[in-house]
């Protein structure tokens, strides 16, 4: 009787769980295993995992392992990648219109960016890159952008000359050349030795990044300037997407948009606690009035081609 029961309950099992997944989605992204989008696309796993009773199998690799940002965004459209969390750094060739979210003090606070890239705004965006190949899946989080440098920057004249690494996104590149600085973009992957050997004198990123990183051993001085808020797409392979089932599909969507949540909670959380360890690390952490940067960039998106008044407009009212 009992060896009935087991052998009924295995099988059972067996028709629940495949013991090989039938559909394997490698998922890469650009930072460490620290970083709360890791955490979060190991969450997103799992949800997936549990919502396909194991049909579906979610492999991420952390690190670049798939290549730097922009390699990993043209894999998800040649296909030899099937998902990809990036910046928005590489991501104005393939989705122009993206070039708002990049102003410098946009956004008021993190409500506000919720407000928009959840609503209208954020999903017409991400379905601009269904013509390029790419299926927009969600909005996570990089977080705030603040500057690391060898010296205390307070004011713009303070970035005078500075060799400025930033992300190859010419949003930021205007901007920081508006500010007085030599904007250098560059890969990620090249930002550190670059910092130890003096090819760059200075870069910005969120908390999460600058401490997973271990900037304190490049840089003496965090700036908290808060200049602009980094996103981390949640992108999907167009020519993968096409080829999984409708209900694969919704599996997927759903299991973003539900470790969206998850993954902003782990990045408030992990930048309270890796702002404690960067101080521990002996870097000088300084507030900066932004006011005079603030001053200073007013005029850039009337620069910038891509930016459409109208989406900017709708940004803005959504301060309130
Ligand atoms: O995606 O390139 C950058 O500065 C990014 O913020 C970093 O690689 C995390």
């Amino acid at each position: 009787m009992l060896r009935r029961l087991i052998a009924a309950a295995l099988l059972a099992t067996a028709f629940m769980q495949p013991a090989f997944a039938e559909t394997v989605i490698k998922a890469g992204h650009g930072t460490t295993t620290g970083h709360p989008t890791h955490l979060a696309l190991e969450h997103f796993a799992k949800l997936v995992s549990e919502k396909s009773n194991g049909d579906i199998k979610v492999e991420v690799y952390p690190d670049r392992q798939l290549g730097e940002e922009r390699e990993m965004v043209e894999g998800l459209q040649f296909g030899s990648v099937d998902m990809a969390v990036v910046s928005t750094g590489p991501l104005l060739a393939f989705a122009p219109d993206l070039a708002v979210v990049d102003l410098p003090f946009l956004f008021k606070d993190s409500q506000h960016v919720y407000r928009v890239l959840d609503g209208d705004v954020g999903t017409e965006l991400l379905k601009s890159f269904e013509s390029r190949g790419i299926h927009g899946l969600a909005w996570w989080e990089n977080g705030w952008r603040h500057l690391t440098a060898k010296k205390d920057i307070s004011k713009p004249a303070d970035l005078s000359g500075l060799k400025l690494r930033t992300m190859q996104n010419p949003v930021h590149m205007a901007a920081f050349e508006k500010l007085g600085a030599s904007p250098i973009p560059m890969v990620w992957g090249e930002v550190f030795t670059s910092l130890g050997q003096g090819v760059i004198d200075a870069q910005e990123n969120p908390i999460t990044v600058i401490y997973v990183n271990s900037l304190w051993e490049v840089q003496s001085h965090l700036m908290l300037t808060g200049h602009v808020y980094g996103p981390h797409v949640a992108l999907f392979s167009k020519m993968k997407w096409d080829s999984l089932t409708p209900e694969q599909q919704t599996i997927i969507s759903e299991a973003a948009k539900e470790s969206t949540g998850f993954q902003r909670e782990k990045s408030a959380e992990l930048e309270k606690e890796y702002l404690a360890k960067i101080k521990e690390n002996g870097m000088t952490v300084v507030e900066v009035d932004t006011a005079p940067f603030r001053d200073a960039l007013r005029d850039l998106a009337a620069t910038q081609q891509n930016i459409k008044p109208e989406m900017l407009e709708r940004i803005n009212a959504a301060a309130q």
